[in-house]
């Protein structure tokens, strides 16, 4: 099936095969999506330009700092130049000091906090607003999300209050983008064992704690969060915005 045939899409934060962006890529590739991706830093250009190379050697792959207006501003320009239109965006990119992470957030230092809002949260903002003039005929934006902007989990931290930042500002980016039919939704994943897991200390142990715990008592595959980004890029999702989907085995509904 063609589900999204004759869309064009733009996708940030692929890093190598197992981010979850490559995951989403796949799938909106899979149902006919033409895609442009970035990468952010030369370390990441030949994982991105290697996977992304796959979909044909005339696919747009750009550099792009979230944090740098100009790489904004000359990203877009050139998905204008190539593509005329833009119908998907992706948002799969977080970044908070890794000191931040691991201590008490209590001791969240002002630049920790101000890193990891620009990145992670700020992005959002500056990427629609960069998005919305090409999006003509609609559009679909997905974030990417994570419970511990709702509940705390432990040495998460300020990333937790960066995602409750994403998740406000998809809300207030559905109501000001809606008229246009631009439609900004979030996915709230399970843990997957992507390059952002990796280091985290206690981090298979909370991938055996959702298999414990959550209803479907497994963790999520990252082709699920293929068909969940389908679904919200699809026309099965033109009434739904400003959600956040938990694509997670089902823990979020957990009180115990
Ligand atoms: O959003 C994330 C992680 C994003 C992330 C990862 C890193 C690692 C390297 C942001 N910044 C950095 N900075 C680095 O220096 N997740 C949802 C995965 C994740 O990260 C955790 C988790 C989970 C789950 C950190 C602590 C506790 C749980």
């Amino acid at each position: 099936m063609s589900l999204l045939a004759g869309k064009t899409g733009i996708v940030f934060g692929v890093a190598n095969k197992r981010s979850i962006a490559w995951a989403i890529a796949q799938a909106w590739a899979r149902e006919g999506a033409k895609l442009a991706f970035t990468y952010q830093g030369e370390r990441l250009k030949d994982n991105v330009e290697e996977l992304a190379g796959t979909f044909g050697a005339d696919t747009l792959i750009l550099s792009c700092d979230v944090t740098k207006d100009e790489d904004i501003a000359r990203v877009f320009a050139e998905v204008g130049a190539k593509f005329g239109k833009l119908n998907l965006l992706l948002h799969s990119v977080a970044f908070a000091p890794k000191d931040a992470l691991e201590g008490e957030f209590v001791n969240t230092s002002r630049e920790a906090y101000r890193i990891a809002h620009d990145v992670s949260a700020y992005s959002l903002v500056a990427l629609a607003r960069a998005a919305a003039p090409l999006m003509t005929d609609g559009g679909s934006i997905v974030a990417m999300s994570y419970y511990g902007a709702e509940k705390v989990v432990p040495h998460y931290n300020v990333m937790g209050v960066a995602k409750a930042s994403l998740e406000a500002s998809t809300r207030y980016l559905a109501y000001d983008l809606g008229p246009k039919k631009i439609r900004v939704n979030c996915i709230s994943a399970g843990p997957v064992n992507t390059l952002a897991a990796r280091g985290i200390a206690g981090f298979t142990d909370m991938l055996k704690h959702y298999e414990a715990h959550s209803p479907l008592k497994r963790n999520v595959l990252p082709e699920e969060l293929g068909a969940t980004g389908v679904f919200l890029a699809s026309d099965g999702a033109a009434a739904m915005t400003g959600q956040v989907l938990y694509v997670d085995s089902g823990y979020q509904i957990m009180g115990m």
